[in-house]
């Protein structure tokens, strides 16, 4: 960029500003927060995968989080604004084995970069919390807490599937697994299925809980109440015995008892023991559980299925019906067996179809659905509705009743609506009510090394043995560079005493799943450095939950149901104190797509790096831009233009407010105009402040910007009043501070304001009374005196009369506001009574309109006009006289009304 040696020092050269703000704000302690602080608004963004790479959607995420935090602690509140690293997990490892160094020294060093470059971009977070979860102070305490939620009877051993490498000998993680055939990621042999023993939270504990504090967080987007809804997935069913033949009784799980009497075939998960039991004797259902077993979820179709040449008999009709065993059928959900009804159940109808299985319709609509019974052919598609099905996206506390499915071919149960029938099954068939969910446990075991070790040892006498509490942590041995985990590697360390009772015994080598480490960190924040307890309970109970939550929405399940889930336990073994839910408000922010509106990306090649960015341009213009650019849920593609016009924004607010501190700008009293732009600036500050409190940045930034613009105009308008010359631009450094902090500070101190802006006080946010009103009559009173002038051809305007209505009329609107009839309640006032026909006949105009806006008394108006007649006059070059309906002749003041005075322009 060139530029003359005048503009040059006009300009704000942010390599050089940046830096010394920054560290203005270091050793002034601005972001620190006090340990005795009561109750600070708690501003948190998700904290970042240590990758070493900043990418747009961080700087955007943390944009957000940061605005808000600087907006708040501007307006006296205590800030707390933390941040900290996620920094264990398998990227470490594969970076340490492709560079010949280890995961500790490589993410270290990732960290490094990553905060020196959020210090760059002017982030302000109290660095004295800082926490990183891979620093054994930190992950002492994931151990500490997995002994606690064992000793609440919330950890379990339970079989799980694994990825098992035959060549290598080792499990591996969903990621060391690659492509669609499944190869292991080191030496490309086929991977194996393996059933294995593994460490379990009992998070299904918690599952109703969890479900039903959903309708509670009213702050949190409904996508993500409702994508959590459908994760725990509960349905109220029932189970019923079908007895299969030599087998006994096999229990079912249907939400749908109401359809018994269609039920045409019976069907078993592979892993079911009755399905185990027709193997020893049957080698089709043998060869198809072993297929089964041994591929994935997701390669074999609802179709897929075997029929054993056993029936069950339906308890409902006696009826004998074929079983099968269908991978549909999934080993842990329910019983792992169900009646299938091909007439109203689409999996069902597929499966039918395929083996030539009868399809008995059972359901039809009722006499008031939709829906004739004539065009429902249960032999085309299932016919599923029964009015109550769609339920995942309802509040559980105003789900509707009843249903619209009536039953047919049932019997004495004819007639009867679903709902019902689904109770009366109950009762008749001895079921049991059973409420079941789709989430399940979680489990934790990871059988890698850059993850906090699990604190339990195995004795061959003893079996599972605690970590005593002074033996925390567990530090992770040295790395080694080995195909397997590189825990089982490390012999010296895995070899140990038994705690119990000293026979040799081994530790366990699985470390936690990374997401243990996101399910508390918030709450570490609150006493970083604590030796004697991940967190102080007691600051902990004050300070949370946290009050704005801002990061992507790849976490709305998983990382947030944990944390849920973790708070709740915490709250349980009396860790915490009232806090239920961890997170009061949540914003998930939209993507940063490239120019051509694809996904920003490496391999897309579409990627803007921020550090080119702040290089080139500093981190204020790419906060703001970002923060301009969209409101922050919704996605935006970066766009060159919009950053030069950021750009170019932050340097004309610098430039005029130089122009100021340089003492070169002529000042003179003008008392309308002064008004006018006084209560603009008034009316903005509330402006933006509300937009501020919505998180609506980018109307904050607008509203600023506008401000920006009316100064201009007034300095180039007339000599400016001083005094409100000056408060317009501390208002508008002021409004913009948070979002580009820097720039700010160098204007704040130009225009000698007291110590750091980061610190200075929020404008206050009084908005004239009524301003909106105002504000409307002024712009429609500009817009109707454009629309004469053009329509009308008036070359050069010399004078623009506006009248304003006489205050009978302003009587006459309030009536018109209030009155279902007009005409006549206008007749009837008394005091309009003397305006007589002139009276009715402006009711009779206002009769005929839709709405009727609110208005100001005369006066208001008068005063209103006024002081934004300059307006009018820089527009047209014309003198503007503002009069009262009185003041000007009566064919001028008779078109004149409240909220749109008469208008006379002479040329
Ligand atoms: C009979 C029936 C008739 C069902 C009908 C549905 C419709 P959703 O889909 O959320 O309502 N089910 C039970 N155990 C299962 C298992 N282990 N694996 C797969 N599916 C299983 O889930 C409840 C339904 O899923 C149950 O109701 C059952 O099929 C099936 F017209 O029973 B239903
Ligand atoms: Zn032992």
């Amino acid at each position: 960029m060139t530029t003359t040696g005048e503009e040059h020092e006009r300009a704000f050269d942010h390599g050089e500003v940046e830096p010394r703000w920054q560290s203005a704000w270091d050793e002034a302690d601005v972001f620190r927060i006090d340990d005795d602080a009561t109750d600070p608004e708690y501003v948190l963004a998700m904290f970042p995968y240590t990758s070493g790479q900043l990418h747009m959607g961080h700087v955007r995420n943390y944009t957000i989080t940061d605005a808000f935090a600087r907006f708040e602690r501007m307006r006296g509140e205590d800030v707390l604004h933390p941040m900290g690293w996620d920094s264990f997990g398998l990227p470490a490892e594969n970076a340490a084995e492709e560079r010949d160094t280890n995961p500790r020294d490589w993410t270290m060093k990732c960290i490094d970069r990553m905060r020196d470059q959020f210090v760059e971009m002017g982030f302000g977070y109290d660095w004295e919390r800082e926490v990183t979860t891979c620093d054994p102070e930190y992950y002492r305490w994931n151990q500490w807490l997995f002994k606690q939620f064992r000793e609440a009877g919330l950890v379990e051993r339970q079989g799980a599937e694994l990825n098992w490498c035959p060549s290598c000998e080792t499990v591996l993680a969903d990621e060391q697994v690659e492509g669609e055939a499944e190869l292991c990621w080191r030496c490309d042999t086929p991977i194996d299925h393996r059933e294995m023993d593994q460490w379990f939270l009992t998070i299904t504990d918690y599952a109703e809980e969890l479900l039903a504090d959903l309708d509670d967080l009213d702050g949190w987007p409904t996508n993500v109440r409702e994508m959590q809804r459908n994760w725990i997935g509960k349905q109220e069913g029932a189970s019923v015995a079908f007895e299969v033949a030599e087998y006994g009784d096999v229990d079912i799980f249907t939400t749908r008892l109401d359809t018994i009497h269609g039920a045409t075939y019976f069907s078993l998960a592979p892993g079911h023991p009755v399905a185990r039991q027709i193997a020893e004797d049957n080698d089709a259902v043998a060869e198809y559980i072993e297929m089964a077993e041994g591929a994935d979820e997701d390669d074999l179709d609802v179709t897929s299925g075997v029929f054993t040449g056993e029936y069950a008999t339906n308890p409902a009709t006696g009826e004998a019906i074929p079983v099968y065993v269908a991978d549909y059928v999934l080993t842990d959900v329910g019983t792992g067996a169900l009646y299938a009804v091909p007439a109203h159940d689409d999996r069902d109808h597929e499966f039918a179809t395929h083996h030539d299985i009868d399809i008995e319709q059972v359901i039809e609509p009722a006499p008031e659905a939709d829906v004739d019974p004539e065009d429902v052919d249960v032999q085309e598609a299932a016919y599923t509705e029964d009015g109550v099905l769609d339920l995942s996206d309802v509040e559980s506390s105003s789900r509707p009743e009843g249903s619209n499915g009536v039953l047919v071919d049932s019997g004495e149960f004819d007639g009867l609506e679903s709902a019902e029938a689904r109770d009366r099954f109950v009762e008749a068939l001895d079921g049991d009510r059973r409420t079941e969910y789709t989430l399940r446990d979680w489990g934790i075991s990871r059988q890698r090394y850059w993850g906090t070790p699990i604190p339990m040892i195995h004795c061959e006498d003893c079996g599972y043995v605690e970590v005593p509490d002074e033996e925390l942590p567990v530090e992770l041995p040295e790395f080694v560079h080995t195909t397997g985990n590189p825990l089982d590697a490390a012999e010296e360390w895995k070899h140990v005493d038994c705690p119990d009772c000293g026979a040799d015994a081994v530790r366990e080598t699985d470390t936690m799943d990374t997401f243990v480490d996101s399910s508390w960190y918030f709450l570490r924040y609150v006493s970083p450095d604590l030796d004697s307890a991940p967190f102080d309970t007691e600051r902990a109970s004050d300070w949370m939950p946290v009050d704005r939550y801002v990061g992507g929405i790849e976490h709305a399940v998983m990382h947030l149901l944990y944390a849920r889930f973790f708070t709740k336990v915490l709250d349980d073994v009396d860790l915490l104190e009232g806090a239920r839910e961890p997170f009061m408000n949540l914003t998930n922010q939209g993507m940063v797509l490239g120019e051509n509106g694809n996904k920003m990306s490496k391999s897309r090649g579409n990627g803007v790096s921020p550090q080119r960015i702040i290089d080139e341009y500093g981190a204020d213009t790419a906060r703001l831009f970002i923060m301009e650019a969209a409101q922050p849920e919704k996605e935006f593609a970066w766009s060159p233009e919009g950053v030069q016009s950021s750009h170019r924004f932050l340097q004309n607010v610098y430039r005029l407010a130089d122009e100021f501190a340089a003492g070169e700008i002529e000042f003179g009293s003008e008392g309308d105009i002064a008004d006018y732009v006084g209560r603009e600036i008034d009316a903005t500050a509330a402006r933006a402040t509300e937009e501020y409190e919505r998180f609506r940045f980018n109307h904050a930034m607008q509203a600023t910007r506008e401000l920006v613009s009316l100064l201009r105009r007034y300095r180039e308008a007339t000599d400016p009043d001083r005094a409100t010359f000056e408060r317009g631009l501390v208002t508008a450094v002021k409004l913009l501070a948070p979002v580009a902090p820097h720039v700010g500070e160098e204007l704040w101190e130009r225009l000698d304001g007291d110590g750091l802006i980061a610190e200075a006080e929020w404008p206050a946010a009084g908005a004239p009374a009524d301003y909106a009103t105002e504000r409307r009559l002024v712009e429609n009173t500009r817009e109707d005196v454009r629309d004469i002038v053009d329509t009308v051809g008036i070359e050069d305007p010399e004078t623009i009369t506006l009248a304003v209505a006489p205050a009978w009329k302003h009587d006459v609107v309030a009536i018109a506001r209030e009155a279902d009839d007009v005409v006549p309640a206008v007749m009837q006032n008394e005091g309009l009574k003397r305006h007589g026909e002139a009276a009715a006949d402006f009711a009779k105009t206002l009769a005929g309109r839709a709405n009727i806006d609110e208005h100001l008394p005369p006066e208001r108006e008068l005063g209103a006009l006024r002081r934004a007649g300059w307006l009018v006059e820089r527009e047209f070059g014309a003198d503007v006289v503002v009069q009262s309906a009185d003041e000007v002749e009566d064919s001028l003041a008779s078109k004149a009304e409240p909220g749109r005075p008469a208008i006379d322009i002479q040329e």
